[in-house]
């Protein structure tokens, strides 16, 4: 009997609603929650009853089943994406305290557990929610689970039936492939960076992507789309390909349209098609057909200042070169609006940009607004007014957001502030005339007044970025 059977046996198994909030732009957006799907996958191998609950989808209306579905459950959980999702989640957590004062509330995902215990209990206080950091952190309540990299998909595939999961499989949905970066970006990233990348294991990974081909099958979904959880997809390119080749084999098997979307450094790309034989064609035989490049500023000076400093210019061009000759769509994620950044900086990022687009036609823009300040980077452990004062209004969260311009919060010089804003709006608004921006401007919507109902008002109408 292996030490997970006997800990199952002790821990009594807890019924838990794992909650995907709604969108924060006052609209939904049915999009597969993946990282919930890891962690009921976890609590299911541990012998507990875990169901996901999609507010996108799902109403909570007073009698209906949702609410009383909340009722009967032992555990409530709620994801966290990012920063623009914590307002809400600070007012479902208080909800939650006065309708079920006795249900223990745990809180996940990557911005939660990268605040310290005292912020979270700053920010969630007078409410039951508990900060879920790692697996260790589910220990207490629900005993000893799998970790994420060791677990099945196949079973909450399955538990979230043929409607919901039909529904999820018509647009893009994020596979779980790995999870760390090598690399430091230590300015601005708030990723899982500085450590070895972890891959979901090989045999759970095919099990559950066969699992969605024939169920796609089955449903007659005509192909299915998805977009690699991998920081840097390319990073261990040996490890990769044989990823690359479990989906190849399986699109060939079930002769089936399976499609691959992925993230990348400029120079891990260029490596792992120097290193891996074959490459332009195991990239096609897996369906991959997208990358997107961590381009993120105006060049050399930028990239040192921020710690990106495995970007190159002259991979730039190498990178789009070869996605243009393998039949690549490449899209360039461009983050402009430093608050270190100059006009000088600021321009040639605009100049930078509009050259690759002319250059390129088979490449979209991906512009996002430089945030200094979040949980788990640099800034959040240096600029302690900036913490402080989001702590004590949390609605700075919306400010944080990747899409947001920037506020007198992230950039506190007026010029710098004007300048990179309108870079953002020329990278954003101005490409999209030409339907080449996959990205779209946000005003920051925490105030009240005329300027806060504007901001909702325009956030309602911009596109859902993914
Ligand atoms: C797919 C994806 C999305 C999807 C989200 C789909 C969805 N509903 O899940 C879309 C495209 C919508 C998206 C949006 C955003 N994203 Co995104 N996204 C990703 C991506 C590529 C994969 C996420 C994933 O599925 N990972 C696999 C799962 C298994 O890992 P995980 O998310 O870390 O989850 C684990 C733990 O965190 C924890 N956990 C997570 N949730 C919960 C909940 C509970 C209750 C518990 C107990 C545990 C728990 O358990 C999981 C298993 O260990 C990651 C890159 C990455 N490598 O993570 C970026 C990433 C998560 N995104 C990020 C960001 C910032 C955003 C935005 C907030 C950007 C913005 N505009 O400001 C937006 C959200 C705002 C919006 N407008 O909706 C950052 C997060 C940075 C950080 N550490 O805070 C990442 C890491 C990208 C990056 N390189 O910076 N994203
Ligand atoms: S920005 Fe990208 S490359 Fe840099 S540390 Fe973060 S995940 Fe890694």
């Amino acid at each position: 009997m292996s030490t997970l059977t006997i800990l199952q046996q002790t821990t009594s198994s807890k019924k838990v609603a794992l909650v995907e909030q709604q969108y924060p732009y006052g609209k939904s957006s049915v999009y597969m929650p993946t990282a919930l799907v890891v962690v009921a996958a976890q609590l299911m191998a541990a012998g507990h009853e875990a169901h996901i609950v999609d507010l996108n989808i799902d109403p909570v209306v007073e009698g209906g089943p949702v609410k009383l579905f909340f009722e009967a459950v032992d555990v409530i959980g709620v994801a966290v994406i990012g920063a623009p999702y914590i307002p809400q989640t600070i007012e479902l957590c208080r909800r939650f305290a006065v309708e079920y004062p006795n249900k223990p509330v745990i809180v996940g995902g990557q911005i939660i557990s990268r605040l310290s215990q005292l912020q979270f209990s700053r920010l969630f206080a007078f409410t039951n929610a508990i900060q879920i950091a790692s697996a260790e952190d589910l220990h207490p309540l629900f005993g000893q689970v799998p970790s994420p990299y060791e677990v099945s998909l196949v079973p909450v595939y399955e538990h979230l039936g043929m409607g919901r999961l039909c529904e999820y499989l018509k647009h893009e949905f994020p596979l779980w492939v790995s999870q760390g970066c090598a690399f430091n970006c230590k300015e601005y990233c708030t990723a899982e960076r500085n450590q070895l990348e972890q891959h979901h294991h090989l045999e759970h990974f095919k099990d559950g992507i066969e699992y969605l081909i024939l169920f796609a099958k089955k449903w007659a979904l005509q192909d299915l789309g998805c977009y690699a959880s991998s920081l840097d997809f390319f990073q261990n390119p040996d490890t990769v390909a044989q990823y690359l080749e479990v989906i190849a084999e399986l699109r060939k098997k079930h002769d089936f349209n399976f499609r691959v979307r992925a993230l990348s450094c400029l120079v891990t790309f260029l490596k792992a098609a120097n290193t891996l034989p074959e490459f332009g064609k195991l990239l096609k035989d897996a369906g991959f057909w997208r990358v997107g490049f961590g381009v993120d500023g105006s060049g050399e000076s930028e990239w040192k200042r921020q710690g990106k400093v495995q970007n190159h210019t002259a991979d730039v061009r190498r990178s789009l070169d070869l996605c243009q000759k393998l039949g690549l769509q490449a899209e360039v994620i461009m983050i402009t609006g430093y608050p270190t950044s100059s006009y000088k900086e600021l321009a040639k990022t605009v100049y930078n940009s509009s050259g690759y687009l002319l250059r390129w036609r088979n490449i979209k823009l991906r512009a996002y607004f430089a945030k200094l300040v979040l949980p788990g980077n640099t800034g959040w452990q240096r600029e302690w007014r900036t913490v402080e004062a989001v702590l004590d209004n949390p609605k700075l969260f919306y400010n944080l957001e990747f899409n947001s311009l920037g506020s007198p919060l992230t950039n506190p010089r007026r010029l710098n502030r004007w300048f990179g804003n309108l870079a953002f709006l020329i990278l954003t608004l101005g490409v999209a005339i030409f339907g080449r921006s996959i990205s779209f401007p946000l005003l920051p919507q925490g105030q009240g007044g005329l300027y806060g109902k504007l901001a909702k008002f325009w956030n309602r109408h911009m596109p859902i970025v993914d």
